[in-house]
C-alpha cells in the first residue's frame, strides 16, 4: 500500500485542486490531505479563508480520490506527519518546487505542474468585478 500525503487550504474548492489531488492518488493507493486550519491560513499564510475549515474538510472527504483527512497546524508537522502516517510520497503542486525537497530523507518529493489559468484569488476578483 503505497501512501501519499498532500497539503493545503483548498478553499473555494476548484478543478486545479481536483487536478493535483486525482495526480496524487494516481501516485499511490491512500491519499492524506493535511488540510490548512483557519489558524494556520492566518498566521502564516495570511490567507482568510471563505469556508471554515469544517467545511473545507466535508467537501475534501466527499471526494473519491482523498482516503483522509488531517489539519496542517504548522510548517514544521510534515516530517512528523510522514512518520505517523507511514507516507511513502509528499507531493504538492510546482509553485513550491524546491521548498520542501528537505523530505527527501524521509520520503519521494514529487511537484505538479499546477492547473495555470484557475485560482481562488483569480475566482474572487471576478466575483467581485461582475
Ligand atoms: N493547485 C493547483 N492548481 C491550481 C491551484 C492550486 O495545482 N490552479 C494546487 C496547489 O499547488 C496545492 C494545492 O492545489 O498543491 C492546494 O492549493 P492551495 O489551497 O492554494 O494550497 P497552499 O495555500 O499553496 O498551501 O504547507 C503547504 C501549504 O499548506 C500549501
Amino acid at each position: 500500500m503505497k501512501r501519499v500525503i498532500t497539503y493545503g487550504t483548498f478553499d473555494l474548492l476548484h478543478y486545479g485542486h481536483i487536478n493535483l489531488l486525482r495526480r496524487a492518488k494516481a501516485l499511490g493507493d491512500y491519499l492524506v490531505v493535511a488540510l490548512s486550519t483557519d489558524e494556520f491560513n492566518w498566521n502564516a499564510k495570511q490567507k482568510k479563508c471563505y469556508f471554515s475549515y469544517e467545511k473545507r474538510k466535508q467537501l475534501l472527504e466527499a471526494i473519491r480520490y482523498v482516503d483522509l483527512v488531517i489539519p496542517e497546524e504548522s510548517w514544521e508537522q510534515k516530517k512528523t506527519d510522514i512518520k505517523e502516517y507511514h507516507i511513502d510520497t509528499f507531493v504538492i503542486g510546482d509553485d513550491w518546487a524546491g521548498k520542501f525537497d528537505f523530505l527527501k530523507e524521509s520520503c519521494e518529493v514529487v511537484y505538479l505542474p499546477r492547473t495555470p489559468e484557475v485560482s481562488t484569488t483569480q475566482i474572487k476578483k471576478d466575483l467581485e468585478n461582475k
